[in-house]
């Protein structure tokens, strides 16, 4: 008998089945906007790619070959065991636990309790803790910068909803625009697709668009937008000029500024030019970002008019100076000062996931307890690579001088970091640095290809969990589908032997396995939160709607209202147009207030020198990450097997290039494979390639990657010494025609050694 089962993902709700054909995946009916990512679910049971039994590297037993591109020999789950936490104890007896690197940064899979990275944690902390690493490969930039300029995350995670903007917004200003295939997606799970819609209603009302993007599609084309593609990675010299026209024509909220923000002096100094001798004019801007000084004008007077939300989304800050885009376009509001009116203000990440300007549960979620790390010591995420590479190493964040910690073991569950790290080249030599590596996969990525250790990893699908997200509104029971395939476990089972083998095992599993931690983990919630049925019949209804808004927190209305009474947790309660703080620490590379820095990718003109093109690498339609490549929905996106490039008919035709042909792309840290998609939804001078193709190193004569992900040419750099984030986003690229028969793909073949 075939029986489906409930199950959810990041990308959403859905019921499951083996069949004979395969796994089945069905959409909830109750989604109105089911994510075409859900195609990709099936080819999570693809014993193809799967690490069906516990492996470890044949150079790490023999010391013949080194990490990255050896081959993999399968041993039995106590052999495993016994090697990985034998290895444990000599680093951290050794060299002490802060030797070992526990970072593990990664989305993994949905459900709070296989959630990896709370697995991963809790086990480092009772053995003794780990180093880890702060901040996100998603908002490096923004989430240091906005502690300072409004003193917490809330126009993250508490914009203005969605609802107020598709009822008030009269025109939705949208740098990087709010591209639906993002809004797919969504940290925890989605149990409704709302965003389309509440862009449809407010569409329908009459709201303008205006996009400002490399990219077309970033807005959906049935909202009309008025297109503006600047020079990639300009924004901010756009967001400055527009303050200039603002102000100079007396269309600014002069009494906002002056009873809401601090530092309005300062900023106008350098707008104005008093400060450098530059006046960022309209005509100034042109000459930076390619957007006619007429078009300008034109939109600031129309966003002076009109009651005007301004969304920036996370791209912005992916790129070199990436606080930048973000402060000015804060300012930017400010100096319109509609902040905290219905409708009007800035947010900052619309569409960049489903639950984005959803409003928060008032109450927690079902948690694993990570326990408490006895180390102190950190990095900011994308520091990693300059980590291993230097250990002892002094470099600059936020404020603090820092020195790197000496790295002996470097310990990954539920992330993939030869997906998400730039400079994937580099990553290889970084990886090559520690004496030991430790990877629980359930696939063969090319991060499980760096491991001395693997452990097979069993999917959601192949166990029981609770769905749950703080901006959706249904407690999913998500029922195991599938039985495990080959020897996977749990990354909990893996965690709870090596546990039992350090002698820590009570501490860590509390005496529960799975089913007891689930109704564990429910019942407390249930305490705490005083909703819902006991745990067994929560399990058989399998769905809990949750209700409740959080309204507790300091809202820009109420600031708006009474600045003085709802002060904002910065040093001076307002808005911070010019920081002190930031000031204070002296980086030309992010002073005290918005400025215009010229990024390395702009000191050759657009058009110009060896890598005339820029390559947005962003996040990709057709699927999470690099999760689950293989499937349906990312497979059919490929040509010759490569990741699809995307680039304007001008580009194409000075190159002779014609849709389909195979391309290398060239930057000056590497080249990647890639087939061509020609477009005119591209603007000219700029290509486009998703990440998450699998890192394929296996041709390094023709490519560094032969499949197509972006980070084998992105360049690894912080953000600017306050933040230190990714700029995986934006890189100078050359693209050329590659006429050879392309390698074939070895990523999605299995590095297991041959028996002889
Ligand atoms: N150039 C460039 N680079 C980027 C970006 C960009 O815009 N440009 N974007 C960045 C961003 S925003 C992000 S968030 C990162 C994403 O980077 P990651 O979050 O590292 O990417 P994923 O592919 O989601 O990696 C998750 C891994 O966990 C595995 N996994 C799934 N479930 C489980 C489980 O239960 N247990 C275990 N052990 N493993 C599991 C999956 O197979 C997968 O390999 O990439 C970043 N990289
Ligand atoms: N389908 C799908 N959805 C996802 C993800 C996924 O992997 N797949 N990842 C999720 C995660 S972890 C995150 S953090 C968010 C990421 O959210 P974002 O970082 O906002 O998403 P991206 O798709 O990387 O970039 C959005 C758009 O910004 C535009 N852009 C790039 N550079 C510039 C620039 O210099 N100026 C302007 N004006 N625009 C620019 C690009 O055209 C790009 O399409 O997405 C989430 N949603
Ligand atoms: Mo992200």
């Amino acid at each position: 008998m075939i029986v489906y089962q409930q199950h959810s993902s990041h990308w959403g709700l859905f019921t499951a089945a083996r069949t004979p054909d395969g796994l089945d995946v069905v959409a909830d009916s109750d989604d109105p906007d089911p994510a075409p990512l859900l195609r990709n679910i099936p080819a999570s049971l693809d014993e193809r790619v799967r690490v069906l039994a516990p492996h470890v590297r044949k150079g790490w037993l023999d010391g013949q070959s080194e990490r990255g591109g050896d081959e993999y020999v399968p041993v039995s789950w106590p052999a495993a065991i016994e090697l990985a936490a034998s290895e444990l104890d000599r680093v951290r007896g050794t060299y002490g636990n802060e030797a070992i690197y526990g970072g593990s940064y990664g989305w993994g899979s949905a459900g709070r309790f296989h959630h990896a990275q709370s697995q991963i944690h809790r086990f480092l902390n009772v053995i003794g803790g780990y180093t880890r690493s702060v901040n996100t490969y998603s908002l490096g930039a923004s989430r240091p910068l906005l502690q300072h300029v409004v003193g917490n995350d809330d126009p993250i995670v508490r914009p203005t909803a969605w609802p107020v903007l598709a009822k008030h917004t009269e025109h939705f200003v949208c740098f990087g625009g709010i591209p639906a295939k993002n809004s797919q997606v969504n940290a925890g799970g989605v149990s409704r697709h709302a965003v389309a819609g509440h862009l449809r209603r407010a569409r329908a009302r009459g709201a303008w668009f205006t996009l400002i993007s490399p990219l077309r599609d970033d807005l959906a084309p049935e909202l009309g937008a008025r297109w503006l593609a600047p020079v990639p990675g300009t924004d901010t010299a756009l967001m400055l000029a527009l303050s200039h026209v603002l102000i100079e024509r007396g269309w600014h909220a002069e009494e906002f500024l002056r009873t809401h923000c601090v530092g309005f002096d300062e900023f106008w100094k350098y707008l104005s030019g008093a400060a450098d001798g530059i006046v960022k004019s309209p005509q100034w801007a042109e000459s930076v970002c390619g957007i006619d000084a007429a078009v300008i004008v034109g939109l600031a007077e129309s966003m002076a008019t009109r009651r005007t939300m301004v969304t920036l989304s996370w791209s912005l800050q992916r790129a070199r100076y990436g606080e930048q885009p973000l402060w000015a376009g804060i300012a930017l509001a400010c100096v319109l000062g509609q902040i905290g009116l219905p409708g009007g203000g800035f947010g900052h990440g619309y569409g960049a996931m489903a639950g984005i300007g959803m409003r928060p549960l008032p109450y927690p979620l079902p948690t694993l307890p990570q326990g408490e790390n006895r180390v102190r010591e950190y990095i900011p995420v994308a520091r990693i690579a300059d980590m291993l590479l230097n250990p002892g190493q002094e470099y600059d964040y936020n404020g603090e001088r820092r020195r790197y910690p000496d790295i002996r073991l470097v310990y990954w569950a539920g992330g993939n970091p030869f997906h998400h790290h730039q400079d994937l080249a580099r990553l290889t030599e970084a990886f090559r640095r520690p004496e030991t590596v430790l990877v629980h996969e359930p696939f063969w990525t090319a991060t499980a290809r760096h491991a001395d250790i693997v452990f097979p990893t069993t999917t959601t699908l192949e166990r029981n969990d609770l769905g749950c997200a703080k901006e959706d509104r249904a407690l999913i029971a998500m029922r195991q589908v599938t039985p495990p395939l080959g020897q996977a476990r749990s990354d909990f089972e893996i965690f709870t032997a090596l546990a039992e083998k350090l002698g820590v095992a009570a501490e860590f599993t509390e005496g529960r396995d799975e089913w007891a931690w689930l109704a564990h983990l429910y019942e407390q919630w249930r305490q705490a939160s005083a909703a819902g049925p006991d745990f067994r019949r929560f399990w058989e209804i399998g769905r809990l709607e949750l209700s409740g808004d959080s309204d507790d927190q300091v809202l820009y209305d109420r600031f708006r209202a009474d600045p003085a009474g709802n002060p904002l947790p910065t040093p001076s309660g307002r808005i911070e147009l010019f920081s002190r703080r930031i000031g204070s620490f002296g980086y030309a590379d992010c002073p005290g207030h918005p400025i215009w820095l010229v990024p390395e990718e702009l000191q050759v003109p657009p058009g110009a020198g060896d890598f005339p093109l820029f390559l947005v690498a962003n996040n990709p339609a057709t699927r999470l990450h690099s999760q689950l490549d293989h499937g349906a929905t990312s497979a059919e996106s490929k040509i010759h097997g490569r990741e699809p490039l995307r680039m304007h008919p001008t580009d194409a035709a000075y190159r002779a290039l014609s849709a389909g042909d195979v391309v290398r792309v060239v930057s000056a840290t590497g080249s990647a494979l890639a087939a061509v998609v020609i477009s005119d939804s591209v603007r000219p001078g700029v290509v486009q390639l998703a990440t998450g193709a699998w890192f394929d190193p296996s041709a390094p004569d023709v490519a560094t990657c032969i499949h197509g992900n972006p980070n084998a040419v992105t360049r690894d750099i912080g953000t600017s010494r306050l933040a230190q984030g990714c700029t995986g986003q934006l890189t100078r690229v050359e693209v050329q025609g590659f006429a050879a028969a392309p390698p074939p793909l070895r990523i999605y073949d299995p590095p297991v050694a041959q028996e002889n």
